[in-house]
């Protein structure tokens, strides 16, 4: 592909999680580009985790989508934009605006959201739009917005590293933020007083540098904030001239008096010491992600947080703070544009009528949303229903990943008329839309994003669009002018959209909203190309800053909100499952997962299991273990492990049809959704589990795309090629059609059979090189990947079907360092052999963990365990 421009490096903003690096990416001469961190942004100074850095890797044209489809043909751009403006006009006209929805991403850019909201609200007139930030952040905006009377992050990034105290709360900081993990690490190290607590029912990669681990019952957090908020009151740590700022201070030390702190199931001990830790340190910063939001209780989990920080005053002032991290590079940037259902741009409430009119007003629109939409799940339950007949997905997957994924993946193909926007040609969402829509993705669009900590920068054009592939806010636009819209849609680059934006945000603040962005409001297109990230708000009265310290809130008395919480906890099922992330892959890994580098970590869907349960259940280390419930069911690898607590699992949330379709995990997830927020409590499903009766399991590579016909299967890309686990519950006829099938081939193949043990190994060879390969065994195929990977391609004789490396060459094992392909068992040797116990050494002596650093909580571990393990032994 060719770049843009010439050698000279770009600086932008890369396009997964919400810390918001800056990355400066130099096109290089051959195509491609080479991308490092900006030194300069202020998010990473120049620090890149290993997804960042791996962002080259993923910029192909393989698997993209480069032209508009009609039912499955390829289309002109015009005949696609005539049909969907045609038919959401006509279903307009004949059901009403409310009988069409939007569902967008955290991922559009801030100008693509602006449009699509614009569109929705103020010319359809309905407020069906929203958003995957539904199942992100929504249950932090409404316990912002009930807290503070507006969705505010109060602090900044550096709050983490002025902190005396951080208090990570189901946030697994080090796999899923991981720049802002390094810097708090560097934080720590260089001041070592400081102290770093974990509350996760899950021991993770974050437990590394913490002080204190506290791993609570699943849905217990209310429980132990409010526990704190009484013994805060009990101790007098209150801020006496702070408390004349709120109002609810009794009500809420009421419900978390009446609260049992045993609910949260830790030792008396560890709660004690959590309770003096936090009440005696008054820098504090109290950290939360998706452990807290997505839960049938998250608003009240979020507030239960803020009521102590708001007694204690320690709030908007320098490493002191509440702190919600978004997950999505984008996710603050929908919030700004009103991108949710239940709000309006700029902040504003879209059930304040002078809001309503004043927005109209401002777009001179010709109709305006009378009130709130539907939210995800209600959206997608109104699809099944056929309330909404014309739906528009644009720039997320959510056959894959809302809850009960199946349900809502027949909810869509049911619809009468389904549009979808991507990227990629082929994902769980779009292979259910009648008519696709290419859209340009990361590296070839401009615009803005906002991360966690309020600070808007450039994303910026790279590289061509590929194929017909069109900007996401073009494509909008271009509808909505053919709807009969064209002037409030006229804008002819992505400046004038938030230079619009800017100026209704001017509006917004003189009605009181926090985000105010009018010192932009006049922006051309230079100094938007020129644009320096910044924070928000840029207005005449204020510049960036944190909030609150004065005491004063955006409520309509000005007095900060402490909420009474009574918590609920569901009663223990059998087994609740709880999901998330993994280090190198993002969502459903439509693009991570074209890189080899970052499928090398891990390579498979998963199952995270106590080792008691494990021995209950039967399920052997590395098996297969079969999850079901009423909605869906799911097949997974065993890991053992005594990180989870009995009965409660974890299984990341990554694999779809395309990658794993028995690791479709979202399918499990019952539509249970928090009262205040909708947000579905995502991080708990009731399952049950059991042995996969597989009759065999294989392991295949292939130089060529594979096409597994089998109960169980999972693939990934390798250099060259890719590889695929096998299982199935009955033995194929014959091993030679099975792989030829697979293979996609004719050829004979090389074969190697041991019948004592019932192995079978087969390899097709073209000229030569190793074009194909498949291994099967009745347990867990135990043979060497790494090594296996390296022979694809290669010259190769019989001697490949041995499947280990030659005592000569040492195997590496499951991959840790990504970056420089450093194994656990190369580490583990140099821990054993050469006796270097600490990560440094360890980078010295094999490079790892020196590139990202995105594996040195793993590398710690490994160096933790070792010694404990020599200890036990002396
Ligand atoms: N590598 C990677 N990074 C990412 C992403 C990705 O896909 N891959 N996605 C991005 C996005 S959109 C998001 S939203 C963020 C998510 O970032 P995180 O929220 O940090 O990640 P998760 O793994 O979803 O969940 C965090 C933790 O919540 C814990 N948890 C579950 N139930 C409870 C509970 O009841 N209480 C408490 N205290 N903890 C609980 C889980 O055990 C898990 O370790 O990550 C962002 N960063
Ligand atoms: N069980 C369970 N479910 C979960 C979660 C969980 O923890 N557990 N987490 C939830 C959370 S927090 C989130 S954020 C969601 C994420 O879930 P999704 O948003 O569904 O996941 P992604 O894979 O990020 O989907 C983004 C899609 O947009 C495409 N794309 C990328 N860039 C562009 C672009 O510029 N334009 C367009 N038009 N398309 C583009 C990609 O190819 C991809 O298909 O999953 C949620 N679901
Ligand atoms: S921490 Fe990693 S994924 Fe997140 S923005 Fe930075 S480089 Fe990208
Ligand atoms: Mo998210």
């Amino acid at each position: 592909m060719k770049p843009v421009s010439g050698k000279t490096a770009i600086r932008t903003t890369c396009p997964y999680c919400g810390v918001g690096c800056g990355v400066l990416a130099t096109p290089q001469p051959g195509g491609g580009l080479a991308v490092t961190g900006d030194p300069d942004h202020p998010a990473n100074r120049g620090r890149l985790c290993v997804k960042g850095a791996a962002l080259a890797e993923t910029l192909g044209l393989q698997g993209r989508l480069l032209a508009p489809r009609i039912h499955g043909r390829q289309a002109g751009w015009d005949e696609a934009l005539d049909l969907v403006a045609r038919r959401f006009s006509e279903t307009i006209a004949r059901h009403g605006p409310d009988s069409v929805a939007f569902y967008v991403s955290g991922q559009f850019l801030t100008e693509d959201y602006y449009v699509a909201n614009k569109l929705m609200k103020g010319y359809i007139g309905s407020a069906n739009i929203d958003t995957n930030s539904r199942l992100c952040m929504a249950s932090s905006v409404a316990g912002h917005r009930r807290a503070f009377g507006s969705d505010t992050v109060p602090g900044l990034y550096e709050d983490l590293e002025q902190a005396d105290l951080v208090v990570l709360v189901g946030s697994n900081l080090a796999w899923c933020h991981p720049v802002l993990y390094q810097r708090l690490a560097a934080a720590k190290e260089a001041r070592p007083g400081m102290r770093v607590v974990v509350v996760d029912p899950r021991r993770t990669a974050s437990c590394d540098i913490a002080d204190l681990h506290l791993a609570l019952a699943p849905g217990s957090d209310a429980a132990l904030f409010n526990a704190l908020l009484a013994e805060i009151d009990r101790r007098g740590a209150t801020d006496g001239g702070f408390l004349e700022n709120l109002s609810g201070f009794d009500a809420a030390l009421q419900a978390a008096r009446l609260t049992d702190p045993g609910a949260t199931g830790l030792p008396a001990r560890q709660l004690a010491e959590f309770l003096d830790l936090w009440c005696s340190t008054r820098r504090v910063v109290t950290l939360y992600s998706q452990g807290i939001n997505q839960s049938d209780s998250g608003t009240d989990k979020v507030n239960a947080i803020l009521n102590c920080h708001l007694a204690t005053g320690r709030i908007g002032r320098p490493g002191m703070g509440p702190f919600s991290l978004t997950g999505q590079p984008n996710a603050m940037g929908g919030r700004e544009v009103g991108g949710l259902a239940n709000m309006l741009a700029c902040h504003l409430d879209i059930e304040d009528p002078a809001h309503r009119e004043a927005v109209q007003g401002f777009w001179n629109s010709p109709a305006m949303a009378p009130g709130p939409g539907l939210k995800a799940v209600e959206m997608f339950r109104a699809v099944e229903e056929g309330r909404i007949r014309a739906l528009w997905i644009m720039c997320t997957n959510p056959a894959a990943s809302m809850p009960d994924a199946d349900r809502v993946a027949r909810a869509i193909g049911g619809c009468d008329f389904v549009v979808v926007s991507d990227m990629m040609a082929d994902t769980d969402t779009t292979r259910l839309a009648h008519v696709l829509l290419p859209a340009t993705g990361w590296a070839e669009k401009d615009g803005t994003v906002t991360n966690s900590e309020r600070r808007i920068s450039r994303q910026r054009r790279l590289l061509p669009a590929p194929g017909q592939a069109r900007d996401d806010w073009r494509i909008i636009a271009d509808v909505a002018a053919r709807m009969g819209w064209a002037e409030g849609f006229a804008w002819d680059s992505p400046a004038e959209i938030f230079a619009e934006h800017a100026r209704l945000s001017g509006l917004a603040g003189a009605l009181g909203s926090d985000f105010d962005i009018s010192l932009h409001a006049g922006i051309g297109g230079a100094e938007y190309d020129a644009l320096r990230p910044f924070l928000w708000p840029q207005s005449a009265r204020r510049r960036g800053g944190r909030f609150f310290a004065d005491g004063v809130f955006h409520t309509p008395d000005g007095k900060g909100r402490m909420v009474p919480v009574n918590p609920l906890l569901a009663p223990d099922r059998p087994f609740r499952l709880n999901t998330g992330r993994v280090r190198d892959h993002w969502h459903t890994m439509t693009r991570t997962g074209l890189s080899p580098r970052l499928s090398r970590h891990i390579a498979e869907p998963y199952l995270e299991i106590h080792p008691d349960d494990a021995r209950r259940l039967r399920l052997e280390p590395a098996g297969l273990a079969e999850l079901w419930n009423d909605r869906g069911r799911a097949i997974l690898r065993v890991l053992v492990t005594d990180r989870v607590r009995p009965g409660h699992p974890f299984a990341p949330i990554h694999w779809t049809g395309t990658t794993a379709p028995s690791g479709r995990v979202a399918a499990l997830v019952p539509p249970l959704t928090d009262p205040v927020s909708g947000q579905p409590a995502s991080k708990s499903a009731p399952v049950s589990i059991r042995p996969f009766a597989a009759a065999w399991y294989g392991f295949a590579i292939s130089t060529r795309p594979m096409r597994p016909e089998c109960r169980y299967w999972a693939q990934a890309v390798l250099p060259g090629g890719s590889q695929a686990e096998l299982a199935g519950e009955a033995l194929p006829e014959d091993w030679t059609g099975f792989a030829r099938a697979l293979f996609g081939t004719t050829a004979e193949p090389l074969v190697m059979r041991d019948a004592g043990r019932g192995i079978m190994r087969l390899a097709f060879l073209e000229a030569g090189r190793l074009r194909a390969a498949l291994f099967v065994a009745p347990r867990p195929v135990a043979l060497s990947r790494s090594h296996v990977a390296t022979l694809l391609g290669a010259e190769a004789g019989p001697s490949v079907l041995a499947g280990h490396p030659g005592s000569d060459l040492p195997d590496e094992g499951a991959t840790i360092c990504a970056c420089f392909g450093i194994g656990v068992n190369s580490i583990a040797r140099a821990i054993t052999g050469q006796g270097l116990v600490t990560v440094e050494a360890i980078g010295a002596a094999l490079r790892a963990g020196t590139n990202c650093g995105s594996c040195r909580p793993e590398i710690r571990s490994l160096i933790a365990s070792s010694l404990a393990a020599k200890q036990a032994a002396e």
